[in-house]
């Protein structure tokens, strides 16, 4: 049975006894967890606190923002925003980066975030999560700017999520394995629940949105087909197909038990190499996949290694169990 510390005592043998993380990204983390908890008593409250529902305002991508987005950014922007540890934000609903105010110490970390996660999920009471990424500012140079955020994904120092579900749960990686805790609420702290979690190598479970079938590139008919042709077909075997719209409750599922989850590029719009965001959905979950021994590409490389362009890129997405993303890159591949 798995220990059951708190995350404050795991994060501190993190620091004293395997010297993976300073005092300050310790702080920095525990800061994160306490905004979740406050935005999962928001989203537990759902329409007794008036949470639900759009705002009638838009992201930056032209997305119509949900009260609950923009409630959780300002949760997170409010909770971290004095505590010394950083340097800078950036969010997937705020057009530019948000430097820390002068009035408050500066830090050397950045911190990015999805707020809320599977935000077409909100109102219908299906888990949804609050994303996070934490980088080093490189630059000694004063002052920061979006530049500042434009690392690749191998550089994070640590990346998580907090999946509010029917538990709330927060799983998190300081590149030391991935670690999950549930949240107790009458003690008000995160308790370790799951550690050294491992992705199966092999699945016979897919997560993917059907419905753009007719869009996608030969490569993804190709795999897709094989797994629909079951045990009649080429792979030899039945796969099973689950799709929640929300990334981290997929991505959760295949921490627990393996899969895999695909948001490739389509035809739709080919200028957009595809839906979800680098910096604030891909990197972040690509390192917890990776730490958990499975594999996470964009159909073709390394998520982790790209090198972001800009603040709110987007990127094709194939993560999850080690030897079906090899399958699916390598027929992107050999169709190349
Ligand atoms: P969001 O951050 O605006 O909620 O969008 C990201 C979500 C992911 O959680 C999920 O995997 C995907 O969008 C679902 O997209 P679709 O509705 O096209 O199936
Ligand atoms: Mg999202």
């Amino acid at each position: 049975m798995t220990r059951r510390i708190s995350l404050t005592q795991y994060l501190i043998e993190q620091q004293r006894e395997h010297g993976h993380i300073p005092q300050e990204l310790r702080l920095l983390i525990e800061v994160v967890a306490r905004a979740c908890k406050r935005i999962a008593i928001s989203v537990n409250k759902g329409a007794l606190g008036d949470i639900l529902g759009t705002a009638g305002s838009e992201n930056v991508q032209g997305e119509v923002q949900k009260k609950l987005d923009i409630i959780a950014n300002e949760v997170l922007i409010e909770a971290n925003e004095w505590g010394g540890h950083l340097a800078a934000m950036a969010s997937e609903e705020m057009d530019d980066i948000y430097a820390v105010p002068n009035r408050y110490p500066q830090g050397e970390y950045l911190l990015l975030f999805d707020p809320l996660d599977g935000s077409s999920n909100i109102d219908v009471n299906v888990s949804i999560g609050t994303i996070f990424s934490v980088l080093r500012k490189v630059n000694n140079a004063r002052g920061v700017s979006a530049d500042d955020f434009l690392q690749p994904g191998k550089q994070q120092a640590a990346a998580g999520y907090c999946l509010y579900g029917p538990q709330t749960m927060l799983v998190l990686t300081v590149g030391d394995g991935v670690a999950m805790f549930t949240l107790d609420r009458e003690q008000g702290s995160f308790v370790l629940t799951e550690e050294n979690v491992r992705v199966p190598e092999d699945t016979q479970e897919f997560a993917i949105n059907m419905s753009n079938q007719r869009h996608w590139d030969a490569p993804m008919h190709r795999y897709i087909g094989e797994c629909l042709d079951g045990a009649d077909g080429p792979r030899g075997k039945n796969f099973n197909m689950r799709w929640i719209a929300s990334m981290v409750t997929d991505v959760h599922r295949i921490l627990m038990r393996g899969g895999i989850f695909m948001y490739p590029w389509d035809k739709r719009d080919p200028g957009k190499p595809g839906k979800l965001r680098l910096l604030y959905e891909a990197n972040p979950m690509s390192f917890l996949i990776e730490q958990a021994g499975g594999a996470s590409t964009n159909g073709r490389q390394r998520i982790m290694a790209l090198t972001p362009t800009q603040l709110h890129e987007r990127v094709a997405v194939v993560l999850g169990s080690k030897n079906e993303v090899e399958r699916v890159t390598a027929y992107h591949l050999e169709h190349d």
